[in-house]
């Protein structure tokens, strides 16, 4: 390939990259009142959540993977992903708020 077009596309995968992570990133916003790792749950102070419809409250979570809870303390900002998995709020993806 002409090294040209290799650095078109690559240039072009970039982008790409960039776009679909930007998609991925955690859009609500909370901060943790409690963690619940043995029991896979995570009691959020959320602010309204479009994707779901949801005004700003506290509630509880099930997390889909507690793994997502490690490094995560109580009184933390976060970003978070959540979604309607099987008729219980579960989060997706959780990381500390910078
Ligand atoms: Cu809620």
């Amino acid at each position: 390939m002409h090294a040209y077009a290799q650095t078109l596309v690559a240039a072009i995968a970039a982008v790409l990259v960039a776009s679909s992570a930007l998609a991925q990133a955690p859009q609500s916003a909370g901060e943790v009142m409690k963690v619940d790792r043995p029991g896979a749950r995570v009691t959020l102070k959320h602010d309204g959540i479009r994707s779901l419809d949801m005004p700003a409250m506290t509630m509880i979570f099930r997390v889909r993977d507690p793994k997502l809870l490690d490094g995560v303390a109580v009184g933390d900002r976060v970003r978070f992903s959540a979604e309607k998995i099987d008729g219980n709020y579960t989060v997706t993806a959780l990381v500390r708020a910078s």
